[in-house]
């Protein structure tokens, strides 16, 4: 039975929708949407580790990291549960995700669900721009927008 969640992002830009899916607890997660008043280009796209709005974005915490990994793109082995890598906005600002994957989950030990998802200012480097902070956030900038991952039908 598949498991699908959703996700509102908002926060200093108007905001978005991101529809999670996951066939069964082995399969891939994808995630699509929209989000929209970015600035044109990479914005680092990540879950981070509570779903918690407290303080906005900032209290969404860091990267969901289980595995105390370094952080990294989606391709290596060596990430954050977390890292997804950038999504790309167009000309008007805006971005439209089509993620696949596999390290997420929406059930069991590494299951997203109540944790948050951040779309940042700038663009993620994927850990390898050799600033002091591209091996725990990418330095990706600000918090543009978040939101927390529930379960839907
Ligand atoms: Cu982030
Ligand atoms: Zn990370």
């Amino acid at each position: 039975m598949a498991t699908k969640a959703v996700c509102i992002l908002k926060g200093d830009i108007p905001g978005g929708v991101i529809h999670l899916e996951q066939k069964d607890a082995n399969s891939p997660v994808t995630l699509t949407g929209q989000i929209t008043g970015l600035k044109p280009g990479l914005h680092g796209f990540h879950v981070h580790e509570f779903g918690d709005n407290t303080n906005g974005c900032m209290s969404t915490g860091a990267h969901f990291n289980p595995h105390t990994k370094e952080h990294g793109a989606p391709e290596d082995d060596n990430r954050h549960v977390g890292d997804l890598g950038n999504v790309t906005a167009d000309a008007n600002g805006v971005a439209n995700v089509n993620i696949t994957d596999c390290k997420i989950s929406l059930t069991g030990p590494m299951s997203i669900i109540g944790r948050a998802v951040v779309v940042h200012a700038d663009p993620d480097d994927l850990g390898k721009g050799g600033h002091e902070l591209s091996k725990t956030t990418g330095n990706a900038g600000g918090r543009q927008a978040c939101g927390v991952i529930g379960l839907t039908k």
